[in-house]
């Protein structure tokens, strides 16, 4: 894997290649989306190489006049977010797969090299392009999805694998199955890429949150190929197996210890006309304690052209906490303004408890059930009251 990976990276920069396939994940970067484009990738690869060392000629073995096709997976987001995908990261990493032979949405000029050379493009966890990718509409020749179908409309000849299922890695896992099937080579790819099917099954598990009844999003296809990947992977508790996966992958979704408050406030974040509103996986309380985070914050409104900041925040660990904070450098009487707007807010009412703290308005939130979706009314209400 990481052999395939160097490789095709390197023919990458130094354009050393024959044609290109781009395989996309969607823009969220979620965990699905990342193992798709890699294992459906690595599998292409794998592909190719089995048929081609069947129809090799003399001239095509002479590197001198033949240049290998490459098969590229792009991660959806662009190298300084990277981090941001904190459980993305740490799988891929769990797995061995080294951040420097991941190809980001930004790594490239996609246009450039769309123009360079024939070029297609798989569409993975995802069937409908992100209007900044237009442009690559005449390139797709397959598309992966397990969204209920949009309409659209690729070449003809586009192959589509579209079912709604829990997790599109399901599908990406048929989808080689299949095709393995047909070229008489039943188990072969994952036999010599185990990491393809541990990527897989860790995919599937937080996609369907270890098929929790109460989430409802696993399908029995789901569940036959999660099985399959289990006697691949030759697990023997599958149930704690399966367990463990989930525990580490939530834990590592909300573990935010390697962001700097300049990529915290990157994270997850929404903005009002002039209101920047982060919500973050830990309290606001340690968020400000970070050195430099309400510089941060400053620098972020500026660079997203707002005023005012609403930080939101929460914590899970020994029960659930939340709490928040608004701070106006420019024009605190507006920020008070807006607290206090809050704190009389009734539906439903958010319970704020104000707290001194210096330089902002800090108020813990005694009302766990509400989080950004509460909040969004009430600051609209507000800012159309000002
Ligand atoms: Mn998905």
């Amino acid at each position: 894997m990481e052999q395939y990976l160097a490789n095709t990276i390197n023919k990458l920069n130094t354009k050393d290649y024959n044609e290109l396939t781009l395989v996309l994940g969607n823009e969220s970067c979620d965990l699905d989306s990342a193992v798709c484009a890699i294992v459906y990738a690595a599998f292409l690869d794998w592909q190719y190489n089995q048929i081609k060392c069947k129809v090799c000629t003399r001239t095509n073995r002479d590197p001198q006049f033949f240049k290998d096709d490459i098969f590229v997976p792009i991660l959806n987001v662009d190298r300084q977010d990277y981090e941001l995908k904190t459980e993305v990261a740490f799988c891929l990493r769990d797995n061995e797969i080294n951040d420097d032979h991941l190809v980001f949405r930004d790594d490239h000029d996609l246009v450039q090299l769309t123009n360079a050379t024939k070029t297609n493009v798989v569409l993975v966890d995802h069937h409908v392009l992100a209007a900044k990718d237009q442009f690559l509409s005449p390139y797709v020749t397959e598309i992966i999805d397990h969204r209920p179908l949009q309409e659209w409309s690729y070449n003809d000849d586009t192959r589509s694998t579209m079912e709604v299922v829990g997790s599109c890695s399901t599908l990406v896992a048929q989808r080689i199955n299949n095709l393995c099937t047909l070229l008489s080579t039943e188990g072969a790819f994952f036999e010599s890429h185990v990491i393809c099917a541990k990527l897989l099954h860790s995919s599937i598990i937080l996609d369907t949150v270890n098929f929790s009844k109460e989430v409802n999003k696993a399908t029995p296809h789901d569940e036959e190929m999660i099985l399959f990947l289990e006697s691949l992977l030759k697990t023997e508790d599958c149930e704690s197996f399966r367990k463990t996966q989930l525990d580490r992958l939530v834990a590592a979704r909300s573990d935010v210890s390697r962001l700097s408050p300049a990529q915290l406030l990157r994270k997850d974040v929404k903005i009002l006309k002039d209101v920047l509103v982060p919500s973050f996986p830990i309290l606001v309380k340690d968020f400000l304690q970070r050195p430099g985070a309400l510089d941060a914050v400053t620098e972020a409104l500026g660079k997203r052209g707002c005023s005012l900041a609403l930080l939101l925040g929460m914590d899970l660990e020994g029960g659930l906490r939340r709490d928040m904070a608004v701070y106006c450098p420019d024009d605190s009487t507006k920020g008070h303004k807006l607290t206090k707007f809050l704190q009389e807010w009734t539906s439903p009412s958010l319970k704020l408890l104000s707290e001194a703290t210096s330089n902002c308005d800090y108020n813990q939130q005694l009302n766990l059930s509400a989080s950004r979706k509460q909040y969004m009314p009430a600051l609209n209400e507000f800012l159309n009251t000002q």
